[in-house]
């Protein structure tokens, strides 16, 4: 059984932490292929809610609800690899919230604002994380995420409609801890970061002609319940730019 104390003990201190290798090259490979072929040959006859366009209107932005609309993905999802981990991490059984990606594609990638993740997923206690998967090189010149160490420790932070969509709701105030003092998590296809879903992160728009794919695995703890008053807001939101 492999041990993952530092893992554990790195993610409780910080609020995010970084796997090296997590999926190897052949994997990487296969989930590209996967998603290619979804996006192609699937994603057209799925509902709208099934993703977010870019402001260009035709580039993906996100793919959204892959662990219903795809058995590769749900299937992917429930691996040993990934929920023997997790499951580490999010105090009790691990439940599998959502499979989706954030593109951010060459030249047309937007940002997505500073944001606490359970905003949008409104559990308590906040038991939840987001794995997130490299399957592009991700750089500080093409949308690495930056992470401010800690902040799953200072609660949920007063919330504004973003106006962003795929991001619909972000920090009222960007906090005041300068970029040189976040973690900027610049990934190798096949690594991995997985972040508690009050971490504060952000990632800049891309610019450059290299795409930065991210596969992502949501999950939270089985003894999780919905916040009502945190569905409220997130709803509120959520209505202005549809469908996240
Ligand atoms: O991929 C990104 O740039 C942002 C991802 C994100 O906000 C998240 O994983 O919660």
């Amino acid at each position: 059984m492999t041990n993952y104390t530092q893992i554990v003990d790195n993610y409780q201190r910080d609020g995010v932490v970084k796997l090296s290798a997590f999926f190897s090259e052949q994997l990487v490979t296969e989930v590209r292929a996967e998603l290619e072929r979804y996006m192609r040959d699937d994603l057209p006859s799925k509902p709208a809610d099934a993703r977010s366009l870019e402001p260009d209107g035709k580039t993906v932005r996100n793919l959204w609800r892959l662990e219903l609309h795809s058995d590769y993905f749900r299937e992917l999802a429930a691996s040993e690899r990934i929920t023997s981990l997790v499951g580490e991490l999010v105090g009790g059984e691990p439940v599998l919230a959502a499979v989706e990606t954030f593109n951010k594609p060459a030249r047309v990638g937007s940002a997505v604002p500073y944001h606490q993740d359970n905003a949008y997923f409104c559990r308590t206690p906040p038991d939840m994380l987001t794995l997130w998967v490299a399957i592009d090189p991700v750089t500080t010149e093409n949308g690495a995420i930056y992470f401010i160490k800690g902040s799953h420790k200072f609660g949920l932070l007063p919330t504004k409609p973003s106006g962003v969509t795929g991001n619909s709701i972000g920090l009222a105030e960007p906090p005041t801890v300068p970029r040189s003092e976040q973690f900027c998590a610049t990934l190798e296809p096949g690594d991995a970061t997985i972040h508690h879903c009050e971490a504060i992160h952000h990632s800049d728009p891309n610019r450059t002609d290299q795409s930065r794919l991210g596969l992502l695995f949501v999950f939270r703890g089985a003894h999780t319940k919905v916040d009502e008053e945190l569905r409220t807001v997130y709803s509120a939101a959520q209505t202005a730019t549809p469908p996240a």
